[in-house]
């Protein structure tokens, strides 16, 4: 292979055929099942896609946050309490920049600055977002292939009644406190996906694509508004599976319980079913919800009950291979009718 396209993203070293899984992330509770997805996967079988919806510039510096929360994460560095950022981190430069408040709303602590120095550099001499983040993971040393869901501009804008908000000032700055509307993605037009998910999505190579329990509408809508990613998901040959970030009612983490009540949609599993609908194979729920089990697989999507709560690297790694068995068994000759192939009408 060209040492050309191997930067731009064609696969490298090729795994067995239907060894790859092509993982879609966002933040904090999608990295860590990435990370139980690291731990049971080869570098040359693990495809983490990333959003970028959150990315901006802050203080002059490209900031990624979903990027480098899933590559502190699979490094074993990111702080276990916050989740984003690095653990042990010091927060002198922040200390500094106390009385600037138009800069000291967004916390870059003195560890992780020197990511955000360093991609600066990276993008400045010419490299491109995908390549600026392997030399990160590289000097962090993850081996699994974590890449931005795109090599082109997109922006997550929460549309509120203040107004349209850019992703940081909706959720850090005013603390997710405004009433959302809707969820937009400024580019989303003409951002295409990365070209590995080319190489990924079609041939006979992909084992399973995750979804990772992400917020649905904020962390995996972006990729998922790529120029037809949601149209070759429907298309692609190996089971589709998602986790729910939903649990008892309640979101796992962050603002999508609150957002999902903000645009009218009941907070529960079978909400989140609905939204990825149309190329689902699989949703995995929590065992508190298996009564919801009934309503999701009338849709035609099948369901499996699982502990969906991570506390601890065994969980992730349990977690990741509750993924994996799952799609194994829904890729077998039967086993999930899709929507699609019943007509389009619930099963
Ligand atoms: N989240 C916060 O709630 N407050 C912060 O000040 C903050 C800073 C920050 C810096 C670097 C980074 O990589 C992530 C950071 N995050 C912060 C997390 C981030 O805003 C969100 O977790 C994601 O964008 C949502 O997935």
């Amino acid at each position: 292979m060209a040492k050309q396209d191997q930067e731009r993203g064609a696969v490298p070293d090729p795994a067995p055929a239907a060894a790859r899984v092509l993982a879609l992330c966002g933040g904090v509770g999608g990295a860590k099942l990435a990370h139980g997805l690291s731990r049971i996967l080869a570098p040359e079988e693990l495809f983490v896609a990333v959003n970028t919806g959150d990315d901006f510039e802050h203080a002059g510096l490209p900031v990624s946050p979903d990027l480098d929360t899933v590559m502190y994460t699979l490094a074993e560095a990111a702080d276990p309490g916050r989740g984003w950022g690095i653990a042990g981190e010091t927060w002198c430069f922040m200390a500094m920049l106390a009385p600037f408040k138009e800069l000291s709303w967004f916390n870059l602590g003195d560890k992780d600055l020197a990511t955000h120095l360093r991609r600066a550099q990276a993008l400045r001499a010419g490299l491109d977002l995908d390549q600026a983040t392997r030399s990160l993971c590289h000097s962090f040393g993850v081996r699994h292939r974590i890449f931005p869901m795109s090599l082109e501009r997109l922006r997550t804008v929460v549309v509120t009644a203040q107004g349209r908000l850019p992703f940081q000032d909706y959720f850090v700055r005013l603390g997710c406190r405004p009433r959302a509307r809707a969820v937009e993605f400024d580019g989303a037009g003409r951002a295409g996906p990365h070209p590995l998910f080319d190489s990924l999505l079609t041939g006979d190579s992909l084992r399973a694509v995750i979804l990772c329990p992400s917020n649905p509408f904020l962390s995996i809508d972006p990729i998922l508004s790529l120029e037809t990613l949601r149209s070759r998901l429907r298309a692609v040959g190996a089971p589709v599976v998602a986790v729910s970030p939903i649990v008892g009612g309640k979101a796992l983490r962050g603002p999508a319980a609150k957002l999902m009540e903000e645009m009218n949609l009941p907070v529960n599993n079978l909400s989140v079913a609905e939204h990825y609908r149309d190329f689902l194979d699989g949703l995995i729920i929590d065992e508190a919800d298996r009564h919801e089990t009934g309503a999701i697989e009338r849709l035609g999507i099948r369901v499996k009950t699982a502990a969906a709560i991570m506390r601890s690297t065994q969980d992730r790694i349990a977690l990741a291979e509750t993924c994996l068995r799952f799609a194994d068994w829904l890729s077998r000759p039967g086993a999930a009718p899709r929507l699609a192939d019943c007509g389009g009408r619930p099963v």
